[in-house]
């Protein structure tokens, strides 16, 4: 049985986008309607993905605008981050955008362990951001992107995997389907050359 891996979570993003009820929705299994804003809360959590545990410290920020100076709390130790906005909140997509600009010159790294999380999906009425916008500013970043809804515990579950599975990727624990291999064999007698794929162990 493999020991259990310690990783610090930092969830980030503009107020009232729901950082704290998707946090507590994964931690408690409850939707909490009201929740202090002001409060910076740590939950711990243990779970279990593709057979590893992990011991989670989840740091549930008091939230940001695009003006606040990042805690420099916020990139010690911290192994991955959950970068949420709200799809029925324009101003919170911007403000998620200078979150991880500040977030990369802070940390000083291209690519750090990152899930975009557009939260809020069930409020089908009030959307304005459209699940192709929050793909496409993920992909730009190389991170992750999923929507939720903190209503949904699986949906809250699921953002909290894909982060685990981003920092598994940036330790090099890859799932084995991709740990393949590309070799060229070239037939001297021959122009055409063959690609094979490996496995590795
Ligand atoms: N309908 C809906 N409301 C949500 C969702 N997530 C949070 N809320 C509500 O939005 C408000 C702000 O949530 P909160 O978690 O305190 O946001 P935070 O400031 O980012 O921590 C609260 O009234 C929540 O009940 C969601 O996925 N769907
Ligand atoms: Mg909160």
């Amino acid at each position: 049985m493999p020991q259990s891996k310690y990783r610090k979570i930092a969830v980030i993003g503009y107020r009232s986008v729901g950082k704290s009820s998707l946090t507590i929705q994964f931690v408690e299994g409850q939707f909490v309607d009201s929740y202090d804003p002001t409060i910076e809360n740590t939950f711990n959590k243990m779970v279990s993905v593709n057979g590893q545990d992990f011991n989670l410290q989840l740091v549930d920020t008091a939230g940001q605008d695009e003006y606040s100076i990042f805690p420099q709390s916020h990139s010690m130790d911290i192994h991955g981050y959950v970068l949420v906005y709200a799809v029925t909140s324009m101003k919170s997509f911007e403000v998620v955008q200078v979150l991880h600009d500040k977030l990369l010159d802070m940390v000083g790294k291209i690519q750090v362990p990152t899930v975009l999380v557009g939260n809020k999906k069930d409020l089908h009425m009030e959307r304005v951001i459209k699940p192709e916008e929050g793909k496409k500013l993920a992909d730009s970043w190389g991170a992750a992107f999923m929507e939720s809804s903190a209503k949904e515990n699986e949906t809250a579950v699921e953002v909290f995997k894909q982060i685990i599975l981003e920092m598994e990727r940036a330790d090099g624990n890859v799932p084995s389907e991709d740990k393949k291999c590309a070799v060229i064999l070239t037939d001297e007698r021959s122009t055409r050359s063959q690609w094979i794929l490996l496995t590795l162990p």
